[in-house]
């Protein structure tokens, strides 16, 4: 199970392909608009998000609400193409249009600079244009496939906001997904606190006023996953690897904890580890969950919860010093467009990569061309686990 996504942010669309899937799952249209919607709320959106309404076109691999097993071809328009055709267009340009807009003033932070050295793009939009958090929407439709098949197979998956621009929420570890859920999708900020959700408000406010961008510490829950999903025999092969691999790749992420993360540095042993019970109904589980659902790469039997940080957008309407690539004289970076915080919608992000990252590791266990025949091979796979 593998995806690509291509396109850049002022172009024509997005396009992202999933392949790996097996046939005879059921799949709509409508399970990837849900999530596409999720990803464009969020206070702190720039004017973009009102110009967007991101919603699929599946353009193969899908057939009257199942999936054939075939690639599985995803399309999200942008709808602010039409402002930027000319720009953007794909066949060579006779005037001088292919200038405009033209990005020689690196945004410190962005991918601007080290983009432009690396592909010897003289106009840095041809970085920036690629490098945007735009592609989050076709990485988010790729995981709605995963969370979908996820869903089908008992297990839930959900993101939220821990923190933003210092304002920590009192975390909720023994809400069920369901509750997060409820409680997150209400909350402007995708915060389970109510009161610090509140404060994160006035606090991105604030930053807009100020021209500035503030971030944050997002958090996935994913609960119904059993027991030895992943595996300690090699590196590439540890699922909280890939987990973490995955979220680090998410636009402007800095650092991935599971469970206690860093905190486990400052702590005894006696502290960190949870302790293993066993019941008759459930088989073996921990009395905590600190090392967030993971021990050896692979999954405990309790929920994976896996947090990841956020750093401020770079681009700024108060930016930074730079040296302008034609002239080499100092300037102040280009301005363009953006969020003054998109914590809220990266936390919808983070739980469609950590989704495809779960989903992947399933099917590798229990790899199988027909749905049906995986639902029973988790099934007789989790009742082995219980009565171990
Ligand atoms: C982004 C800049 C803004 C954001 C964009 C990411 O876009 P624009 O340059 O068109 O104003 O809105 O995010 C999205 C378009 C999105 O769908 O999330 C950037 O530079 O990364």
């Amino acid at each position: 199970m593998r995806y690509l996504t291509a396109g850049e942010s002022h172009g024509k669309q997005l396009t992202t392909i999933v392949e790996g899937i097996p046939a005879l799952m059921p799949l709509t249209t409508e399970n990837i608009n849900h999530s596409l919607l999720r990803r464009q709320k969020g206070h702190g959106r720039g004017k973009r998000m009102q110009i967007e309404k991101d919603l699929v076109d599946i353009a193969g691999g899908v057939r009257h609400g199942y999936t054939l097993g075939s690639p599985i071809a995803m399309v999200v328009h942008n709808d602010d193409f039409k402002h930027w055709i000319d720009i953007m267009g794909e066949d060579p340009v006779e005037s001088d249009v292919d200038i405009r807009r033209k990005v020689t003033r690196p945004r410190p932070g962005h991918a601007d600079l080290n983009g432009a050295l690396k592909y010897g793009h003289r106009d840095m939009r041809n970085i920036l244009e690629r490098s945007s958090a735009r592609e989050t929407a076709a990485r988010v439709a790729a995981g709605a496939v995963a969370k979908t098949m996820l869903s089908h197979l008992g297990i839930e998956i959900i993101g939220y906001v821990n923190e933003i621009a210092g304002i920590k929420a009192d975390e909720k570890p023994d809400l069920s997904v369901t509750e997060k859920t409820e409680i997150s999708e209400a909350s402007p900020v995708r915060c389970l606190d109510e009161e610090a959700g509140q404060k994160m408000m006035d606090a991105i406010d604030q930053a807009k006023k100020d021209g500035d961008s503030i971030g944050g510490v997002c958090e996935v829950f994913v609960e119904g996953i059993p027991a030895g999903i992943g595996s300690y025999v090699h590196y590439d092969r540890k699922l909280d690897g890939r987990i973490a691999g995955a979220v680090q790749s998410i636009n402007a992420f800095k650092g991935v904890e599971f469970g206690i993360g860093f905190e486990a540095a400052r702590k005894n042993g006696s502290e960190v580890h949870d302790e293993i019970t066993w019941s008759e109904e459930n088989g073996y589980y921990r009395k905590s969950n600190r090392l967030g659902g993971f021990e050896g790469g692979m999954t405990t039997g309790m929920p994976i919860v896996v947090k990841g940080v956020m750093k401020p957008i770079p681009t700024l309407y108060k930016p930074l010093q730079s040296i302008d690539i034609d002239s080499k004289e100092v300037f102040n970076a280009s301005i363009e467009r953006s969020d003054s915080c998109a914590v809220p919608a990266a936390a919808v992000v983070m739980e469609h990569v950590v989704a495809f990252e779960v989903a992947k590791a399933i099917l590798e266990q229990f790899p199988h061309d027909q749905f049906p025949k995986l639902q029973a091979a988790l099934d007789q796979y989790r009742e082995e686990v219980r009565c171990f």
